[in-house]
């Protein structure tokens, strides 16, 4: 289970499909063959291991799958058939699949006699896509709010200027959380003070996957932005809306996205209660006046604050990061 929860990282994050892996053993408990799913209307990582070896070899073997294969037929066909049908006599998974859609392999295996075990390393398993099932419970995708500010909360001197409040480390945390998640979501009024490019980079090289740049408001990206020059196309949604902004994501087929500010769009997510987390990058440095890293959020009275739970304290060179997520109340 370990190795396919290895295979299932290969896949995308923040897909509309959920990251799995699958490693075929035969008869003897040796290995045949490996299968990740690679993104949804690509085949599923049993699907993918199955195509991988000659007919009959995998017949008295062992499927380790790191989801309940699928039962229904959605962009491929039912795995839990396919394994009936490649002869599979014994079935094990990490964690049930939460989708209804797809969910009831397990019981459509052990009708066909298929032994099926389920709860290995289901907590690893549960949280490589821990962002697509709370997207499929929530029915919008899940968001990351992050911004970088100074210890007294600005994110950008008076005359808007803001590079570089956070060191070296904290912005190469940024650029692995990034491509963490399927879409990146900047006002455009980010987009043309700052000119970012939303790319997720090791140095100067891009990461394999790149999520899709979102440029959220009523004002043109000009062709010569930085972000013109995105692998992905860039996707404007004309509107300052935060739900129209997500249903434009979950459109381009994303189940999560990264939010990148400024303090007007961040805070209109927030004050409509659509972030998930929010990741915030203390630079050891005060800026006195200058932009504050969110506006009114409503908050008229102490009884009003936005309560946070931190999940995480990680320090990066000089800067920390804290995690946190709204408190449940
Ligand atoms: C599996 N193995 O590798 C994956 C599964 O539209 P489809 O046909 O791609 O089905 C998508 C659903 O199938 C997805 O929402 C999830 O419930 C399940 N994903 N199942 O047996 C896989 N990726
Ligand atoms: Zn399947």
């Amino acid at each position: 289970m370990r190795r396919a929860l290895e295979l299932a990282q290969r896949g995308p994050a923040g897909d509309a499909n959920p990251r799995v892996g699958c490693v075929l053993l035969d008869r003897h408990g040796d290995v045949l063959a490996e299968g990740w799913h690679r993104g949804a209307g690509t085949p599923h990582a049993e699907a993918d291991a199955l195509s991988r070896v000659p007919a009959g070899a995998a017949e008295g073997g062992t499927a380790v799958v790191t989801l309940e294969p699928c039962d229904h037929t959605g962009r491929t066909g039912p795995c839990s058939l396919a394994l009936v049908e490649a002869g599979v006599r014994r079935v094990v998974f990490a964690q049930p699949d939460p989708n209804p859609l797809a969910a009831g392999g397990a019981g459509r295996l052990r009708a066909a006699g298929v032994e099926v075990r389920t709860g290995v390393l289901a907590e690893e398993a549960a949280a490589l896509n821990e962002r697509w099932a709370a997207a499929l419970a929530l029915g919008r995708p899940w968001v990351t709010a992050k911004w970088a500010s100074s210890l007294d909360g600005r994110v950008a001197a008076d005359d808007g200027s803001s590079r570089w409040i956070t060191g070296p480390e904290a912005r190469a945390d940024v650029h692995r959380r990034r491509a963490e998640h399927g879409a990146i979501l900047v006002g455009t009024g980010t987009a043309l003070a700052d000119d970012p490019a939303l790319t997720a980079r090791d140095g100067d090289a891009l990461l394999p996957r790149q999520p899709r740049p979102v440029v959220v408001g009523l004002r043109d990206v000009p062709s010569g932005a930085a972000l013109r020059r995105h692998p992905e196309p860039l996707l404007a949604v004309r509107s300052r809306d935060p739900r129209q902004a997500l249903a434009a994501v979950e459109d381009a087929g994303a189940t999560s996205a990264f939010l990148e500010g400024g303090p007007t769009l961040v805070s209109a997510f927030l004050a409509a209660g659509l972030v998930d987390e929010v990741l915030v990058y203390l630079g050891p440095t005060l800026l006195g006046g200058g932009r504050l890293a969110t506006i009114d959020l409503g908050v008229r009275t102490i009884g009003d604050q936005r309560r946070l739970a931190v999940r995480d304290v990680v320090r990066l060179g000089d800067d920390l990061l804290v995690v946190a997520r709204p408190a449940q109340e």
